[in-house]
């Protein structure tokens, strides 16, 4: 894997920044992006950069917000990883083309290899990967889980088989399945009943339409932290109904009785309790935020300012976006920079501003083509899902 090699060398040569950086002090780690009690990224995602991600957990890792370039598409190395469960062991990348995924609630029930569906079709999506708890760390009543502010988040490029493809060659979509349903190939820990652990998502199986099932992610195989050998991919649903290492792909009657289905992912109200019959969290909304610049930067030199940032609209294109730096008292139109990569993916804004020395405090408010647009407020609910406030996203700047 070239991703293998050229991010072993980028990691020694910082191996060998830091440690130089190390006897000439602290201080300088920092500056390299290294806090002082950072936590180590875990084995199976070592070869990420560590100065652009947050380490929350094992299963954690966030990408900063001062990492998001501006040429579209997040790096491997920098994007954020979310498990509910460790991964698989690495033996399952040893030979891609043998995994075996099963496809059911098809006239034609099969299980194939990857090197069968292969042969399919082939498909290639830009598409923005978000965790539907992207922006909890905003909500005021802490909610449990992850404090992810904007970087568990990612716009990604994926190829693989489309899943309309597989269900046409399997007989079509047997009568009365109105449900996607997909399963994660992790090994379950021994003695727990299964469907408290398992990661198994069903979403509606209109979705199959845009869906694929996806062995390559920007230009590599899938990494095992990004769910190798294979991973469905249900453009514009937030991250959780992208199932990793999927071994079952299954169009069903009724909504799986997985835990992380009926309980999890659900939108509940504060203090309220969870359950089947509340709203689950799917589609994603649009949202937009500023990358550049931050306070984390240190105090901005007065004049000509590129304010730039993303903006998706999870299953519609993004329309427009506007950018404000008075906390939202009046608002500009930006201009979309670099490419567009259809409507899952996420546009660049930017806004040129002449910024006179002072405090500032910046905001970006996107519209998508069915007219939605970003609430100045978040939806308040128990787990801290779906943030999509532009005034949370807000940043507060000086410029000298
Ligand atoms: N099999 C499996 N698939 C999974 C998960 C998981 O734990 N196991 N986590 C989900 C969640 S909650 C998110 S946000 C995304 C994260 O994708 P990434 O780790 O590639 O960034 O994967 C989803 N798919
Ligand atoms: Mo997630």
């Amino acid at each position: 894997m070239s991703n293998t090699i050229s991010s072993n060398a980028r990691r020694h040569v910082l191996k060998g920044t830091v440690a130089a950086m190390a006897m000439a002090g602290l201080a300088s780690w920092t500056k390299l992006g290294f806090a002082a009690d950072a936590k180590p990224l875990p084995g199976y995602a070592d070869w990420k950069i560590p100065g652009d991600i947050i380490v929350h957990s094992n299963n954690t890792l966030e990408t900063k917000r001062s990492a998001y370039g501006t040429s579209v598409i997040t790096p491997n190395d920098q994007l954020f990883v979310r498990n509910n469960l460790p991964p698989p062991d690495a033996e399952i990348l040893k030979d891609r083309d043998a995994w075996v995924v099963e496809i059911d609630g098809v006239a034609k029930p099969a299980k194939l290899t990857l090197a069968e569906l292969k042969t399919m079709g082939l498909e290639t999506t830009a598409m923005v990967l978000q965790c539907s708890g992207n922006g909890r760390g905003f909500f005021p009543h802490k909610p449990s889980g992850t404090p992810w502010k904007v970087g568990a988040a990612g716009c990604v490029v994926w190829s693989g088989v489309p899943v309309r493809a597989l269900v046409q060659a399997h007989g079509g979509v047997k009568a009365g399945a109105k449900y996607m349903t997909g399963t994660g190939g992790e090994k379950l820990p021994d003695g727990l009943d299964p469907l408290s652990v398992i990661v198994e998502r069903s979403v509606s199986a209109d979705a199959m339409e845009d869906a694929l099932l996806a062995w390559e992610m920007n230009g590599e195989p899938i990494s095992l932290a990004h769910g190798g050998p294979l991973r469905l991919i249900v453009p514009g649903f937030t991250g959780v109904n992208n199932i990793k290492y999927i071994k079952r792909l299954a169009f069903t009657e009724q909504e799986t009785k997985a835990k992380i289905m009926s309980h999890g992912y659900r939108i509940t109200p504060i203090g309220g309790t969870s359950g089947p019959d509340l709203p689950s969290v799917q589609q994603m909304s649009i949202k937009s935020w500023i990358n550049a610049p931050l306070p984390e930067d240190g105090a901005i030199k007065a004049g000509r300012v590129q304010i730039h940032g993303v903006a998706f609209g999870g299953t519609h294109a993004v329309k427009g976006v506007e950018v404000s730096t008075d906390g939202g008292k009046t608002w500009t139109a930006a201009k979309f920079v670099g490419p567009d990569l259809g409507k899952y993916a996420w546009r660049q804004f930017v806004l040129e501003a002449d910024l006179k020395p002072g405090e500032y405090q910046l905001a970006s408010r996107a519209t998508d083509t069915s007219g939605e647009s970003q609430p100045e407020a978040r939806v308040e609910n128990k787990s801290g899902y779906n943030n999509n406030s532009w005034l949370d996203h807000s940043i507060k700047v000086s410029v000298a």
